[in-house]
């Protein structure tokens, strides 16, 4: 049985990926919605429905599991409908702050994301779980997400406007930073040179694939097979647009089914 993933639209391909490098063996289902996006301004009560639905169109699928690649929606959505279904459900956000949090030395975290997934303060409330004393940043870039898709990952206007959003983070304390958003993974070299040595980067894709792992071997449900996966994409509208931003991210030619 494959693996379900689902995100707003495109950018649930980072944590796509990673599955696809760390898992190798397992089949993906991915569903991206490309109608509705972006979720970052939505209220909970849609971006828990919208979950719902993708869930249920995911199931049809029989997947063995779920995995939440969105940040948004996994700030806002993943408790609700992990009590809903019996198949294991993660999300993205747990796996960004373990990791986060095990980087850090002074306590001191960064966070950049949509305004739905700061307003959320999610990341706030587990990582200080996880460390009571720990201190939090969070920023909404908003901008990010058409500057990437867009293609401007590389251009200078992208430099600006991380200058715009992160400056006063940057003065802060923080010894690391998390990527909260789906897209942000792909400008990870240019915040890195941004925040220079001193601020550690968490990826949360790359985080989340190795939880996945953790997950698929304690339920028994791992594919050891021996053959390498197979991938379906699936969005919810302009699935030549996704197909095009996916070659620039996936490492072999996509075809995406509306
Ligand atoms: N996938 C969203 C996230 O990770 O929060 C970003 C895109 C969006 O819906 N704004």
């Amino acid at each position: 049985a494959p693996v379900g993933v689902f995100d707003s639209g495109v950018g649930g391909l980072t944590v796509a990926r990673e599955i696809m490098r760390q898992l190798p063996e397992e089949n993906v289902v991915y569903f991206g919605d490309t109608a509705r996006v972006p979720y970052g301004s939505k209220s909970k009560n849609n971006i828990i429905r919208f979950s719902r639905q993708i869930i249920r169109f995911l199931l049809t699928k029989e997947v063995k599991a779920i995995v939440i690649a969105c940040n948004t929606a996994s700030a806002l959505a993943l408790e609700t409908v992990q009590e809903e279904v019996d198949i294991p459900v993660i999300g993205v956000i747990e796996p960004g702050a373990r990791a986060a949090v095990r980087e850090t030395k002074n306590g001191c975290i960064g966070v950049a994301g949509t305004e739905a997934t700061i307003r959320s303060q999610t990341y706030t409330r587990v990582i200080q779980r996880l460390r009571p004393d720990a201190r939090v940043i969070g920023k909404a870039c908003p901008l990010f997400v058409p500057l990437v898709e867009e293609g401007f990952a590389k251009h200078p206007i992208t430099e600006e406007v991380i200058d715009i959003y992160l400056s006063e983070m940057k003065k802060t304390d923080i010894d690391t930073m998390i990527l909260g958003c789906t897209h942000y993974p792909l400008l990870r070299s240019r915040i890195i040179s941004y925040f220079g040595e001193a601020v550690h980067i968490v990826n949360p894709a790359y985080e989340t694939a190795m939880d996945l792992k953790a997950v698929l071997e304690e339920n028994g449900i791992r594919n050891d097979s021996g053959q390498p996966g197979t991938y379906r994409f699936y969005v919810s509208d302009a699935a030549e647009k996704f197909t095009e931003f996916a070659g620039s991210i996936l490492p072999y030619d996509v075809d995406a089914t509306r």
